[in-house]
């Protein structure tokens, strides 16, 4: 299961390389997770904060809560997991063979490395929208002055993710599903691989044949050919550097 080796080999022979990341991911730039012992919802209810009747309920709470996250995304870096993605996207691409990057990040961190083959599966707290109009804009990285923010069209400000029981858009579910169809490795790092759509993109890829691994410090109920254990920030450098050696 856990054999570095092999999956180094793969990921060498790889043609189409998927990865999906979650909060684990940025949890070495300082960004909390959200399950688990100091994740962002121990002793909250997600109902109370991610969900479309809890902005209806208080979106004062709610805009300060995802205010505070934005600042804190604002002002982390993107650490050694961000920038090995980014490197392994250059490396594929200029090989001839085919990446993306499903991201369940709303924090940008993966953008910020240099990756370009980007789809937010969950949205982004860089973007806000009127809650009313649904029109978008992008605030100042500086916090709000009052909560909730008044928005461009006579409603509130809400962040630009996607909460439980709203819809993902369907650019991203698209480009996510295609995906599928020509990757031959699908890593899932940093995920506790229980949301969904996004947890069933795993099933998913090895019903299409790909090779699932995961890199993450605890194994998942993810059912993966291969399970890294162990910090993203210091699994995938040693990954890259076992399958490109100096030339990823
Ligand atoms: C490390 C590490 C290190 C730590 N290195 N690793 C099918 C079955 C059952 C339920 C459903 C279903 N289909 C849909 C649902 C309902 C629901 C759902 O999935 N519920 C489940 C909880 C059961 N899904 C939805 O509502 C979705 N919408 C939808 O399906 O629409 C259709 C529909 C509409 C109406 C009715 C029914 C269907 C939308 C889901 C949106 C999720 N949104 C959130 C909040 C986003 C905004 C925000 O940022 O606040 O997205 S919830 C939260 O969970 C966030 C995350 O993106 C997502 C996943 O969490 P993630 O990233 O995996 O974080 P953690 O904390 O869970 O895990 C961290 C992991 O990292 C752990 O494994 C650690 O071990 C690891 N780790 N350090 C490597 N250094």
């Amino acid at each position: 299961m856990d054999d570095p080796e092999a999956v180094a080999s793969t990921l060498r022979r790889a043609r189409g390389v998927v990865v999906l990341t979650g909060a684990g991911v940025s949890a070495e730039s300082g960004l909390p997770t959200f399950r688990g012992d100091g994740g962002l919802w121990r002793g909250h209810d997600p109902t109370r904060l991610a969900t479309p009747e809890a902005f209806e309920r208080d979106p004062a709470l709610v805009s300060e809560w995802y205010d505070l996250r934005r600042m804190a995304a604002a002002v982390s870096e993107p650490n050694a997991a961000h920038v090995a993605m980014a490197e392994l996207e250059r490396h594929v691409v200029a090989a001839g063979g085919r990446f993306a990057l499903l991201t369940q990040n709303v924090d940008r961190l993966h953008q910020r490395a240099g990756s370009e083959r980007v789809v937010e599966l969950h949205g982004s707290l860089v973007v806000w929208r009127d809650h009313r109009s649904g029109r978008r804009v992008t605030p100042e990285p500086t916090p709000f002055r009052t909560h909730p923010m008044p928005g461009p069209d006579g409603g509130w400000l809400r962040p630009d993710v996607v909460w439980f029981g709203e819809y993902l858009s369907e650019e991203a579910l698209t480009v996510a599903t295609s995906a599928l169809t020509w990757c031959d490795l699908f890593l899932v790092v940093g995920t506790s691989a229980i949301v969904y759509p996004a947890a069933g993109l795993v099933g998913r890829a090895t019903a299409a044949g790909a090779v699932t691994v995961e890199v993450n410090v605890a194994a998942t109920p993810a059912h993966v050919d291969h399970r890294l254990v162990g910090p993203a920030a210091a699994v995938l450098p040693r990954l890259l550097e076992a399958a490109f050696g100096n030339a990823a």
